[in-house]
This record gives structure tokens, sequence and C-alpha cells, in this order.
């Protein structure tokens, strides 16, 4: 085990570990509107950069953990390979947490659409995080909860909270500083709406995304110049609920961290045909007055940001919108 993973996470553990025979939790998938892409280092998932989401309510990872006498993993009802790609990077993480001899039965249940891409590492390492926390009772702060979810998932740092949550740079070489917090804003007729475009699996993860970006882009260089321009101004559009300044700055900066991953080699194009239609029919409908933007993320999918007032013209241009209300109860 990397030596200051095993530090840090002792430093946060409280010593004594009383712990029932199984814990559960839910976390929220979130979408970000300033976009998190690239780390200055990789083991503690430590980013270049801040970052600024949005929680997705009821849609998200409902988590179950139970002692068991073997690793399981069961997704949406479905056995997965112990093996596989998934299992491993979960049960690498939370191998952080428990002793060598312990087995867990792990019982996933996704809200989200999986065909989506949006069943990410988020709600899946921060609903891991919780139902630990219940198992060992631990009793953590939000805060510590997300500096171990950001260990399993940079993302899942922000998935610890319902609402607009910011994940804080920091600067510290630990990671203690590097941690979401929400911010104190309810904005009610604010909407996220989520396009399943393509079922087209996945073909390169985040993690290697980013660091090849990093790697042979230089447009990258300027992508830390971006966040540092767009973070506090969507910070505060929130604040003054100006939902114009928003929308284009999310749309901005998304399209700016796609533009750096499409200069990678290779390319990082996740985007398909349906997307770029959809962008233009967005920009279209942007030209007869609707106030409707769009934001993507490692996948070919895309998400509109709009309010509660536009749903109805909407759901008309986008049958197949799904519309999720971020602070509903
Ligand atoms: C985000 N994404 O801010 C950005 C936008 C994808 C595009 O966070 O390597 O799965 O586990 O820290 O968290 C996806 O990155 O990557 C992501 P790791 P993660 O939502």
């Amino acid at each position: 085990m990397n030596p200051d993973l095993h530090k840090i996470i002792s430093s946060i553990l409280p010593h004594t570990q009383p712990r029932k025979q199984a814990g559960q939790a839910y976390a929220p998938a979130n979408i970000a509107l300033c976009k998190y892409w690239g780390k200055r280092q990789e083991s503690l998932k430590l980013p270049l950069t801040g970052s600024l989401s949005i929680s997705l309510a009821q849609l998200g990872t409902h988590m179950r953990i139970e002692l068991s006498e073997t690793d399981q993993l069961i997704i949406n009802d479905e056995a997965q390979d112990i093996r596989g790609k998934a299992a491993t990077r979960l049960f690498e993480f939370l191998s952080l947490f428990r002793a060598p001899d312990t087995h867990f039965k792990i019982k996933s249940l996704n809200t989200i659409p999986m065909a989506a891409g949006l069943a990410s590492s988020a709600s899946a390492f921060a609903s891991a995080v919780n139902a630990l926390n219940d198992l060992y009772q631990w009793e953590l702060s939000a805060q510590q909860r997300s500096i171990l979810a950001r260990i399993g998932s940079g993302s899942a740092s922000r998935s610890i909270y319902q609402g607009f949550v910011e994940w804080h740079r920091g600067e510290q070489a630990d990671g203690m500083d590097s941690f979401a917090e929400r911010l104190d804003t309810e904005w009610p007729d604010f909407r996220i709406g989520i396009l399943t475009l393509s079922d087209a699996k996945k073909t390169v993860g985040s993690s290697e995304g980013m660091q090849r970006t990093i790697e042979s882009s230089t447009l990258f260089e300027s992508w830390p110049a971006q966040v540092d321009k767009d973070l506090p101004v969507i910070r505060q559009a929130i604040r003054d609920q100006d939902f114009d300044t928003l929308g284009k700055t999310a749309e901005q900066n998304a399209l700016s961290m796609h533009a750096t991953m499409i200069s990678a080699w290779p390319p990082v194009l996740y985007w398909r045909p349906e997307s770029v239609a959809t962008l233009h029919q967005v920009h279209q409908l942007r030209q007869q007055g609707l106030s409707v933007y769009a934001t993507m993320d490692a996948g070919p999918n895309v998400k509109l940001l709009f309010k509660e007032k536009t749903r109805n013209e909407l759901l008309q241009a986008f049958p197949g919108l799904q519309v999720v209300e971020p602070f509903s109860a």
C-alpha cells in the first residue's frame, strides 16, 4: 500500500471500530458546471484545479456492504465478475479500510440510467464511503467522507452532498485540504435534463483520458486558466441566481474541456454525431429565445441546464429528455 494513503486514512478514521453486520447508504450522482479534468497527484486523486457541480437528487447509488465469507459484487441484481475492472477498482479501494481477513458482499442499486453513461464512479465511491461509515459506525463528518471518497474517485468528493457543491483544489501534499463543500444556495426552479443519445461503450476511461490529455495536448496548458476564470463566475451566478451567466459559463467550460481532450493524441473524442446534432439544436433553441444550455462529460451524452418554465418547450424539442429537479425534497 502507498504509505501516504495509509497514513492519511488512519489520521481520519477513529481508533475504535465497533461494527455492525451490514452498512448501507445512498449518494447522488453529480454533473459538473465547472469541470475537473487533470490531477496533480495520482494516488490521492488530487486535482489540478477546483470544480463545482450540481447533485442529481434521487438519481444515484444505493449501496449495502455486508460482512461475508467471500468478496461479491451485485449491481442492479446482477452478480458481477469479481475480477472485472470495476469490481477490482472498488475492492482495492475498500481494502484500504478493512482488516486483511475481512470480506464484503456488496449490493449496489443505481437509480441513474446506466446507458446514459452517468452511473459513474462518483455516486459509487461516495455511497461506498457512506456505507462504510455506517458499517463501522465511524461517525465521520461530511468533509472527512469527502476526502475519503475523493481517494476512490475525484468526482466522488462532490457526491457526498446534494445541491450545488464546490470541490476545493487544496494545496497540501497530503490532500487534507482537498475536499468538497455544499454551497448554501437553493435554487428551486433549476433543472437538469438528461439526454441519453448513445449507449456506445466508453472507449477511454476518465482517469486515462485526463492523463493522456495532460501528456499530449498543448491546449491543456490553458485549462487551469479557463477554470480560474469560470469558477468564480459560476459561484457568483449561483449566489445571484443569474441563470444565463451560469448557463453560458458552464457550457463554455465544458466545451473548453472537450477541446483539450480532442487535441490529445490519440484523440479523446467522446462526441458522437448525435452529440453534435444536439449541441446545434440547443444553439438553435437559444436563437429562438429559449434559455437553455448544454454540458457534456466523459461520454457522448448531453445534459441540459434550464429552468422549470422552459420544461414543456424542451420536452417537445427532446421527447426523450429526463428532467431532474435537484432541489426536490
Ligand atoms: C467532472 N469528469 O468534473 C469531470 C468532467 C468527467 C468530465 O470527474 O480519475 O471519474 O476517478 O478521479 O472522477 C470524471 O472523473 O476520475 C470526472 P478519477 P473521475 O465531473
